[in-house]
């Protein structure tokens, strides 16, 4: 790795030009170089191969589609608060063929990607946003009087990487989305690498963090690779922990302080939102690490008070009810406390209620109040502070049978 004050001392005049070609003071730069380390989990000093690379590596060509989607994944690249963050991703790549940013149009547009597919062929990157319709032969979203399929044929074929941009891109994504009626949606949407029959990597989010995209690039400007991915094609940098793990409102999951409905107590006091749906416990991202927006890393859903709806998440995000409760994956709140998906009416186990009472000193009839607090996920006044709920909560149990979990 190389030292950070070599590249600055040496190499002074390309930082020169990089500043009159981003606009960027150096400070700014390396900055936003850190933070790209940062992301990529590379380790101190990296930044200074990240600068390296960002000032001196040819650009790789890119082609970018948009098939079945909203253009929030351009959209997010492009409006980020840090104006910075816009021209770095449009200084490390070249985009040669981008629907919704170049003046061409129609015939004229199409004979750009073929001639610039022509120019690269085997160098180029080829990004796709959008799910891939697959019904009637995938007639509901012509470009240029193609299908998405056969557009996508065509670019894969001489592509020298390929990324899907979003979750649409990445797994169906919204347009996926499956009525309780249907078995498949409307239009049969699905993911690039179905439709492809191969891997490829994806950047799943709806829309996904720019960085992720950016740090993506970066990675294999840097590394001259792609960064290594999990079994859906993921960075593992980004990807690789659940949002639970990072989450700002984990100790509340863990000390068993949940929101109950929103502006309730609970909830003003930034406790966990488990209870209103949070997907955080099933879902891969590096959201509450990162942040969006560039103004502080509390700016993210749940930072923002709203449960993260697993929006990255194949098999979660628009695949099941927004407020629904989550699976909880491999992580539990700590031993002491019952399963949180206790069932209301039945109680503890009574290996449970013996664990409860023995840790928190109190009657075994505490443990279960607790018990059945933790599993309850109907309206109250007050926050589910488990604490005080062992010692002062009574209720029969036909007032807890009369609630309703949000998963019944
Ligand atoms: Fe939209 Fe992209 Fe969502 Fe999909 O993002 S933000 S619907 S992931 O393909 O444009
Ligand atoms: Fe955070 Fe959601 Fe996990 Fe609660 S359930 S700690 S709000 S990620
Ligand atoms: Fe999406 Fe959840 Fe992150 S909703 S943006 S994966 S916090």
């Amino acid at each position: 790795m190389t030292d950070s004050n070599e590249i600055f001392d040496t190499e002074r005049s390309s930082l020169v030009e990089l500043e009159r070609r981003l606009d960027l003071p150096r400070r700014e730069f390396l900055k936003l170089c850190s933070a790209i380390a940062a992301t990529l989990g590379l380790p101190v000093g990296a930044e200074a191969a990240v600068a390296k690379a960002v000032e001196t590596a040819p650009r790789p060509a890119v082609i970018w589609l948009h098939f079945q989607e909203c253009t929030g994944c351009t959209e997010t690249l492009l409006r980020a608060e840090h104006p910075t963050l816009e021209k770095l991703i449009l200084d490390v790549i070249s985009l040669e063929y981008h629907e919704t940013l170049m003046a061409a149009a129609g015939q004229q547009a199409e004979d750009a990607r073929l001639a610039a597919m022509r120019k690269y062929k085997g160098r180029y990157l080829l990004v796709v946003e959008g799910a891939v319709p697959t019904h009637d032969n995938g007639i509901y979203c012509k470009v240029g009087g193609k299908t998405p399929q056969q557009m996508l044929a065509e670019c894969a074929a001489d592509a020298a990487g390929i990324i899907a941009i979003g979750s649409c891109a990445s797994w169906g994504g919204m347009p996926s989305t499956i009525s309780p009626l249907a078995t498949t949606s409307p239009t049969g949407s699905t993911g690039i690498a179905t439709v492809l029959g191969k891997p490829v990597v994806t950047i799943p989010g709806c829309p996904p963090n720019p960085y992720n995209f950016l740090s993506t690039v970066v990675h294999l400007l840097t590394f001259k690779r792609l960064p290594d991915v999990d079994a859906k094609g993921r960075p593992l940098f980004a990807y690789g922990r659940l949002i639970h793990e990072n989450c700002e409102r984990r100790a509340h999951f863990d000390a068993g302080r949940f929101a109950l409905e929103f502006g309730d107590e609970g909830h003003r006091k930034g406790y966990c939102l488990y209870k209103l749906g949070c997907k955080g416990p099933e879902t891969y991202n590096n959201c509450p690490t990162i942040g969006f927006g560039d103004v502080g890393e509390i700016n993210w859903p749940v930072g923002c008070g709203h449960p993260c709806i697993g929006c990255s998440e194949q098999g979660v995000g628009f695949q099941t009810g927004i407020y629904e409760l989550s699976e909880l994956r491999y992580i539990h709140p700590p031993v002491g406390y019952p399963a949180i998906h206790e069932k209301q009416g039945k109680g503890a186990s009574l290996g449970a209620m013996a664990i409860v009472a023995a840790v928190g000193g109190g009657s075994a009839g505490a443990g279960a109040m607790l018990a059945r607090n933790l599993g309850r996920a109907a309206h109250d006044d007050a926050p589910q502070d488990a604490a005080s709920a062992a010692g002062q909560r009574a209720e029969t149990d036909t007032d807890a049978a009369s609630r309703h979990d949000r998963r019944e």
